[in-house]
């Protein structure tokens, strides 16, 4: 990602994500944002975003984090709301292990609660060590949980996935972590 279009994602995931009223944008209950009120809003705050260059965000976004619809005339972010949002996700069967990356300094809250959401909607898990390991970097000293997602599904915990790949739970119990 170009330096210019990284700087937009990033307010992108801010008002899109958790702050859209930093801008005066208003969300549907399911999250989706009109394109040309997004536009308008953004540019009203002295940036100068275009659609070809969103539609470019969107379309070469590292994480794929946000999505158009249909006739592009709406636009949302995939996962990591900490508005209270819909995001009619579908319920999904985990595979029987995820991962989680965290920071050694939660490990005992950890192992005292579980994993909660904390400030998003979800609990975020990934399938591959590469992700685990990235997602934690943002917290301090890495460490990657593993959740034993297919012992939780068959006790009844219902799992998502999101549109770019990222398995959401709404919390893990201790029992359901191997801690290393
Ligand atoms: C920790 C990024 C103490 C949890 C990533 C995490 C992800 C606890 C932090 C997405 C705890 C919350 C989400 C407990 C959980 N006690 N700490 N009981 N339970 N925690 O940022 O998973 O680049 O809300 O381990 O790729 O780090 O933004 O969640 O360390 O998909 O698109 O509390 O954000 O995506 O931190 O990251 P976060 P996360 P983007």
């Amino acid at each position: 990602m170009e330096r210019e279009d990284k700087k937009i994602s990033k307010f992108l995931s801010l008002v899109l994500r958790h702050k859209p009223e930093v801008i005066a944008l208003t969300l549907d209950e399911n999250g989706w944002a009109d394109v040309d009120e997004l536009i308008i809003s953004t540019n009203a705050q002295g940036w100068k975003l275009t659609l070809s260059q969103l539609e470019r965000v969107v379309r070469t976004n590292d994480k794929q984090r946000f999505s158009f619809n249909d006739d592009e005339t709406k636009i949302r972010a995939n996962q990591g709301h900490s508005i209270a949002i819909n995001l009619e996700l579908e319920v999904r069967q985990p595979p029987e292990i995820l991962l989680h990356g965290t920071a050694t300094r939660f490990i005992e809250s950890i192992k005292s609660q579980g994993l909660h959401s904390q400030s998003r909607r979800h609990v975020h898990l990934s399938l591959d060590e590469a992700t685990a390991r990235a997602v934690s970097q943002r917290h301090g000293k890495p460490v990657v949980l593993q959740v034993r997602a297919g012992e939780m599904w068959r006790s009844g915990i219902q799992f998502y996935l999101s549109e770019n790949g990222v398995w959401l739970v709404e919390a893990v119990p201790i029992e359901f972590i191997n801690f290393p």
